[in-house]
């Protein structure tokens, strides 16, 4: 079998402030965060930008001019930018950062879907910013909008124009099929690297039986062109991953999908998951692949033809 490729998604746009002080929000946060992860283990790191003040989800290019050349400049790892941004931001404002930046990879949610994060706000007695209370609650009725016409733009304009290359996140099986419309459509190239996301309420949940179907119909759609990894937010992060990782598959940890290191218990660090993954990973034979060693089984451009 071959390394394994380990992710961290450092910041993500689903947790606040008030929920752990590991959080990274300002640059020089994330820019020390993605460098101890990249130093534990992760060939990739998923990365979202926050408002340095308030510790906002922004889709400001500023943003993420603050910290892209400071992660190039100290680590190796692939640097691969959200065009999910966050649910309350149009597509407009989710893709100025990226189309500045032409990474070598983008996340792409392969459907338009209910992203519900209210139940996290029951759990909040002291909240640090004005804006994290009514941003929780409101998730209760709002739409991530993805449709195949916002997903074709995505494909055109970060894929065909700026040469970067795509985490599909499927948080359902019926993304399956509509990666496989793109598939078909010539908009996407082999090897897919489809990212199963579980547990976010609004997506499939994190059933072991999920995870075996999934890979059952992406072998049917896909046979031999793809590669699958595998989050799974909260408390089911690690198992899903261990999971993945027994099946031949990749796995992503990070911040942005758990707070968490151990029941109860917050994660320090996003190097801490990683190092946790890592020692799974390892215990069971597998190797974790360098960032040289991802950006071959990626075909990825490569770090020097970005624009940053
Ligand atoms: N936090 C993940 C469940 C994106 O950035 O495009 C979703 C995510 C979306 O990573
Ligand atoms: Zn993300």
């Amino acid at each position: 079998m071959r390394e394994i490729i380990i992710t961290c998604a450092l910041t993500g746009s689903i947790h606040t402030p008030s929920m752990s002080p590991y959080l990274p929000v300002t640059a020089d946060e994330i820019t020390a965060a993605g460098i101890r992860a990249a130093e534990a283990g992760a060939a990739i790191l998923h990365l979202h930008a926050r408002d340095p003040e308030t510790g906002r989800p922004s889709a400001d290019p500023a943003h993420f001019r603050a910290f892209l050349p400071l992660l190039k400049q100290g680590c190796d790892a692939v640097l691969n930018l959200s065009t999910g941004g966050s649910a309350v931001m149009s597509l407009e404002q989710r893709l100025a950062a990226p189309k500045e930046a032409a990474p070598e990879m983008a996340s792409l949610n392969m459907g338009t879907m209910n992203f519900a994060l209210y139940p996290m706000a029951e759990r909040i007695t002291d909240w640090r910013h004005d804006w994290e209370k009514p941003f929780l609650e409101g998730s209760d009725d709002l739409v991530f909008k993805n449709t195949p016409r916002d997903i074709a733009r995505i494909l055109t304009e970060l894929g065909q124009e700026r040469g970067a290359r795509f985490e599909f996140e499927c948080y359902d099986l019926s993304h399956l099929y509509m990666l496989r419309h793109f598939a078909d459509r010539g908009l996407i190239r082999a090897p897919y690297f489809i990212q199963f996301v579980f547990g976010v309420l609004g997506g499939m949940g994190a059933d072991p039986e999920n995870l075996t179907h999934m890979v059952r119909i992406a072998d049917k759609l896909f046979g031999g062109d793809y590669m699958f990894s595998v989050l799974a937010a909260g408390r089911h992060q690690m198992p899903m991953a261990a999971m993945a990782a027994a099946m031949g598959g990749h796995v992503r940890v990070g911040l942005e999908d758990s707070l968490m290191i151990a029941r109860g218990q917050l994660a320090r660090s996003n190097a801490e998951q990683v190092e946790k993954v890592r020692g799974i990973v390892e215990a069971l034979g597998r190797e974790v692949a360098s960032p040289q060693q991802a950006r071959e089984l990626l075909r990825l451009k490569g770090a020097a033809r970005t624009a940053f």
